[in-house]
């Protein structure tokens, strides 16, 4: 049994890969656009400060690798953190690696690591409209200052919209969650932002009250924290928040 402390609560997990080592991360601090150092697209391996899409990228590449330390020189952690992150695992510049969760999703769905399951709870479907980052390329370095990459991108949301995707709205999300989340799963946070998909993503924890919250790299927190909040207080509390897609590993992958 995981028991992992946090502030004055213990959650005791029963061997929950995903949580044991997702708690390893808890105080890390946030710090968005660690993976934009190199105008070479490279594996960034920076554990010591983590957004909410890297952190979950590290703690979901060392759960599929089984190992339960933070590492940088394991190479299943290292091939699995390249397939989660690249497009079919390949480095190949900016745009190989997977911005939008919709298609970060569908990567690591399609080779077998984990399973969608709002793809069988969704009560809702949303058709993809992706256009953000070709919208806003001053917010992304590598689209400022590249056309080519901005048309690349541009061509990305092209093939991506229109495909159809089950979620959960918020007002069907309870204090204590839909009986079907598991702690450890990974849940995305859909947005009305104009143009994006997911606006923030963490991991499904019951605190001692059974409520469902988020273990997540928090940027209002600053570093990774069980949030007190419940999922429901924050989708309610932020009018840009929606609802959720619901990921989990798979135990058996390839
Ligand atoms: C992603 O943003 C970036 C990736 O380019 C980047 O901005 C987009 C569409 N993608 O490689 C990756 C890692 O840094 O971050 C994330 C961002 O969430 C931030 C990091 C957070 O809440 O901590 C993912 O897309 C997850 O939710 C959205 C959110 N981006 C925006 O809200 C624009």
């Amino acid at each position: 049994m995981v028991a992992i402390s946090f502030g004055n609560q213990v959650f005791s997990q029963a061997n929950d890969i995903v949580l044991r080592n997702a708690s390893l991360f808890i105080n890390t601090p946030y710090k968005a656009h660690t993976l934009e150092v190199n105008n070479t697209e490279s594996l960034i391996i920076n554990q010591e400060e983590v957004d909410c899409t890297t952190f979950v990228e590290y703690v979901l590449a060392m759960s599929l690798s089984n190992c339960h330390t933070k590492t940088t020189s394991d190479s299943a952690f290292v091939n699995y953190l390249r397939c989660i992150r690249y497009r079919d695992g390949n480095i190949n510049g900016y745009t190989s690696r997977l911005h939008y969760m919709s298609e970060w999703i569908d990567n690591i769905v399609n080779q077998g690591l984990v399973s969608d399951i709002t793809s069988k709870y969704g009560s809702s479907e949303m058709t993809l409209s992706l256009s953000y980052m070709s919208s806003n390329p001053h917010y992304y370095a590598q689209l400022k200052n590249s056309p080519s990459n901005l048309s690349k991108m541009k061509a990305i949301e092209t093939t991506l919209n229109g495909k159809k995707v089950r979620w959960l709205p918020s007002d069907s999300i309870s204090l204590h969650g839909p009986d079907f989340i598991e702690d450890g799963d990974i849940i995305m946070i859909t947005t009305n932002i104009k143009g994006l998909d997911i606006a923030h993503v963490g991991f499904a924890i019951h605190n001692q009250s059974n409520e469902l919250c988020l273990l997540h790299a928090s940027s209002r927190h600053k570093k990774v924290v069980i949030d007190s909040q419940p999922l429901k207080q924050l989708l309610i509390g932020n009018s840009k928040w929606t609802g959720i897609r619901v990921l989990r590993m798979n135990t058996s992958h390839p």
